[in-house]
């Protein structure tokens, strides 16, 4: 195993995430859908160029369920950290779309980042928010500059029902930079994950099952990652100190968790860095 051969591998497994793995067979989807959520959901429909969101929502942990048109979208929320009353969003979605990291004025909170629909739970505070697609169509620019970025506005208000705990979780997955800490060993069924950030940088959590017979090395070093291995579920982008949880339905099986944002100063996937880890489901 050679380092050109993992970089290769990984930049397929790249290409693959950007474009080809929403093509999961449905069958899988749907024996792997989240769980019924326990909070009224805010609910997102993501299309090609456009998106509908709620303008106001109520704080408190909210599960956000978002539901895309299979365009390979990245759903993130972002809050913004601007002091002004009314923040520029616009100038937002330029620096977004310009770099590579989360602009400084602002805080990745994740979002659901695999499949055509997806359930996250995410804490807002009131403040100003903006739900985007990272996603790079065939022109370079993010889908957030395209029509699929929108205002969520979030009052000082008294939490929506229910909305003042967290749901309760059964594993917890702590990034760091650059690995996953906490137990290895899930049982299988509907399980929330505590998914925490650690690290100084943005990670997320994509989880894929291994197929029958793959390894996680088989996948790691694969020119097909995907011969090897299905993405299921996953936590968009998630800046430093911030929680939320996952609703995941596993069959018992191996699976890998890892994450591909890009290291801010080698520019290198963080799985690449070590940031990739092995999940048994009993
Ligand atoms: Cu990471």
């Amino acid at each position: 195993m050679t380092g050109s051969s993992s970089a290769r591998a990984l930049v397929a497994l790249i290409v693959l995430s950007a474009c080809g793995q929403r093509d999961a067979p449905p069958s899988d989807a749907a024996s792997e859908a989240p769980p019924a959520p326990v909070v009224e959901p805010v609910l997102v429909q993501l299309g090609t160029g456009s998106i509908t969101a709620p303008d106001t929502i109520e704080p408190g942990w909210r599960l956000v369920r978002v539901v895309e048109d299979g365009a390979g979208h990245i759903p993130v929320v972002f809050l913004l950290q601007d002091s002004a009353s009314t923040p520029d969003v616009a100038a937002f979605l330029k620096q977004l779309d310009a770099g590579v990291e989360t602009p400084g004025n602002a805080l990745a909170l994740g979002g659901p980042e695999v499949g055509d629909s997806g359930d996250v739970f995410i804490h807002f505070a009131p403040g100003h928010y903006v739900l985007g697609c990272l996603s790079r169509g065939d022109d370079g620019h993010r889908h957030a500059v395209g029509g699929e970025a929108a205002m969520i506005v979030v009052p000082d208000v008294a939490p929506a029902a229910g909305g003042d705990t967290p749901p309760e979780a059964s594993y917890l997955v702590r990034m760091v930079d650059f690995a996953y800490m906490g137990p290895e060993d899930w049982e299988a069924g509907p399980q929330v994950l505590r998914v925490d950030n650690a690290g100084q940088q943005d990670h997320q959590v994509r989880m894929a099952r291994l197929k029958e017979g793959s390894t996680m090395r088989d996948w790691m070093y694969a020119e097909h990652p995907t011969d090897h291995a299905t993405d299921i579920a996953g936590v968009a982008r998630m800046g430093t100190g911030v929680v939320a949880y996952l609703p995941v339905n596993l069959r018992p099986g191996e699976y890998v968790i890892y994450c591909l944002v890009p290291d801010k100063d080698s520019g290198k996937p963080h799985a690449m860095l070590g940031m990739l880890r092995a999940i048994h489901v009993n």
